[in-house]
């Protein structure tokens, strides 16, 4: 074994480290964690930059619900392949974005199929305290935004997007790449997720941010522009309370990233949560979540990436993934400038 991949520590309980780098520090392959919180936790490794954002609000005292929604407006502001208006566009070369928060008192607000806006999570939380709705879809979504003072941007698409989608167009088949996330790990890359833009910029992946206040309050966001060059219409698991994010304070904390519909089909966050509820620890109840999909369809479940991350409200953070490659970033007073573990997975 390449000692660069596995570097097995002797003591029990010390976990792989795999000498990767990403965002200029070796990931640590480690599914559970107690961490002192406040904390905040973040789908991705690219989910360091989402979590700067939100611990500038949690270390100064703020709340998770704010935190969150900074982390989600960070990802949005960014160029990336997979979320904001910079992203890959559906087939038809629309770009349209799903995005949702929830705080840990069951109150929340999503958008789905949004065009033209550059903060879907704002909106989402508009949604949350001015409507008496959950969510709003496509032009009802739009029109709500701009009558709340969102700007109504142009349509057209990024240069990256715009490359990625004729590339897409050639070929017009319609298949999520298998475990994108490993392609980038390695340097490569593919049409659907280069893991850098052309000048050296970093691309990522969906954000999911989770995250605990100094008042032990929950609160958690997804934001996202779904799967890249999906049907006209198709809304992913991200806006759906339950499926890409669940919180309770009673409990805690969960986010998934991934093929979507695999997650709606088992209402996965609320999986974990629920499994968090009835005893099990963090990670074990992200296994339970990946189980379900990858028991349901076996060889489905190899050319797919399904991944959960969660926090108990004791501060106890797990993850699990269908396959290899499934990596969160946490950030507290412990890691300030954020951490990558990489977690377990179930093939
Ligand atoms: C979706 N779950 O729309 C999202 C995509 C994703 O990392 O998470 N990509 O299905």
């Amino acid at each position: 074994m390449d000692r660069r991949d596995f570097l097995v520590l002797p003591l029990v309980g010390v976990p792989f480290i795999l000498a990767k780098p990403a965002f200029g520090q070796i990931i640590e392959k480690r599914s559970t964690m107690k961490v002192k919180t406040p904390a905040v936790v973040s789908t991705w490794d690219s989910g360091i930059r989402a979590n700067a954002a939100a611990w500038s609000v949690l270390n100064k005292g703020g709340g998770a619900l704010d935190a969150v929604e900074a982390a989600g407006r960070e990802a949005e502001d960014e160029n990336s392949c997979c979320v904001g208006l910079s992203a890959n566009p559906d087939r038809d070369g629309k770009v349209t974005l799903d995005a949702q928060i929830m705080d840990g008192n069951g109150d929340c607000g999503a958008v789905s199929f949004l065009e033209r806006i550059k903060h879907p999570i704002s909106v989402a939380r508009k949604v949350m305290e001015a409507t008496p709705h959950v969510l709003l879809s496509g032009a009802g979504a739009q029109q709500f935004a701009v009558e709340n003072g969102f700007l109504l941007e142009s349509q057209v698409l990024s240069a990256d997007a715009e490359k990625a989608w004729k590339e897409w167009l050639v070929k017009s088949k319609y298949k999520p790449v298998v475990n994108v996330e490993n392609l980038k790990r390695s340097g490569m890359s593919s049409q659907f997720a280069p893991y850098f833009f052309d000048d050296g910029r970093p691309n990522h992946d969906t954000m999911g941010t989770i995250a605990m206040d100094a008042n032990r309050k929950l609160s958690g966001m997804v934001t996202t522009s779904g799967l890249a060059f999906k049907m006209r219409g198709r809304v992913g698991d991200s806006p759906i309370v339950g499926a890409g994010l669940f919180v309770d304070n009673e409990v805690g904390a969960a986010v998934s990233s991934g093929v979507g519909e695999e997650v709606i089909r088992i209402c996965g966050t609320h999986t974990v949560v629920e499994q968090m509820r009835s005893g099990r620890p963090a990670e074990e109840a992200c296994r339970e979540a990946v189980s379900r999909i990858v028991k349901r369809s076996p060889e489905k479940a190899k050319e797919l990436q399904v991944g959960f991350v969660a926090i108990s409200n004791k501060g106890e953070i797990g993850a699990f993934s269908v396959q290899k490659g499934f990596t969160f970033s946490v950030t507290n007073s412990e890691y300030p400038s954020g951490k990558v573990f990489e977690a377990k997975c179930y093939l």
